[in-house]
């Protein structure tokens, strides 16, 4: 699962998530973080990214365009990643509130999935850019506050805290071989989604020989099923007949 967040304010969610489970999670590449800022998708030399709201009234309103940028962006790179599926989440008080079953749902998406939440400041963002590129409104509750980071932050923890802890996957380090045992040939293809799939399959396969507790804590992703299915296939019959 890749989740990227487009934030006038990136460090405040890079800075938080690097705390307790999220960070564990993250360091273990159980998930991954892209942080994208409107700001840098602005041409102009004020770097504007607001504007007073049509009709009048108090406050300013986000501008589309560069809103329209970063989510570009930010989709690009988890294609480039090779996630091939993502939905957009905007932090709202007028979403529908989060409940549990929808986390799980969320937490529950493979490997090849990913999200990108998108955090407003200032009165809101220009209706035309949420009807246009949004897929879901979601609420943490029925209060404000002033801007989506800290929501998206109690959302990114609670869909990363219900992914499983697994066992670390094996690591290699130079020389190739070493008394004719050589380093997988997928770690050497530099194919990184291959190698991530890898990895990954990996430590589901040893978290489920050596801790199978950690995996009845909670279920799996089809992608994590296949992987584990597959690796027990070719691993599970031979090393127990030998
Ligand atoms: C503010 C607002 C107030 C009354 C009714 C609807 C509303 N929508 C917004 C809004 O979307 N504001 C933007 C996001 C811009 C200002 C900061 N934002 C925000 C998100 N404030 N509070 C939230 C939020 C998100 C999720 N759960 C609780 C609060």
């Amino acid at each position: 699962m890749r989740i990227d967040v487009v934030t006038l304010f990136p460090e405040m969610i890079g800075q938080a998530v690097r705390y307790g489970v999220t960070g564990r999670a993250l360091e273990r590449g159980l998930w991954r973080l892209g942080l994208w800022n409107p700001r840098d998708f602005v041409v102009d030399s004020y770097r504007t990214i607001d504007d007073r709201p049509y009709g009048g009234g108090p406050g300013m309103v986000m501008l589309a365009e560069p809103l329209a940028k970063a989510l570009a962006t930010a989709r690009a790179a988890q294609r480039a990643e090779g996630c091939k599926a993502t939905r957009t989440l905007y932090l709202s008080p007028a979403g529908t509130p989060l409940v549990h079953r929808r986390v799980a749902q969320l937490a529950a998406a493979g490997d090849d999935t990913a999200y990108v939440l998108l955090a407003g400041r200032y009165e809101g963002i220009d209706e035309r850019l949420l009807d246009s590129e949004v897929d879901e409104e979601i609420a943490m509750g029925d209060f404000v506050v002033s801007g989506g980071e800290l929501p998206a932050l109690m959302l990114i923890d609670a869909i990363v805290r219900q992914r499983p802890g697994l066992l670390d996957c094996p690591h290699y380090t130079r020389p190739e071989e070493i008394d004719g045992a050589r380093v997988p040939d997928v770690l050497l293809s530099g194919h990184h989604a291959a190698i991530r799939t890898w990895r990954l399959q990996q430590s589901l396969g040893r978290t489920w020989e050596r801790r199978p507790d950690l995996l009845r804590e909670r279920a799996l992703s089809n992608e994590e099923m296949e992987l584990l299915a597959t690796y027990l296939r070719e691993h599970g019959e031979t090393e127990e007949s030998r």
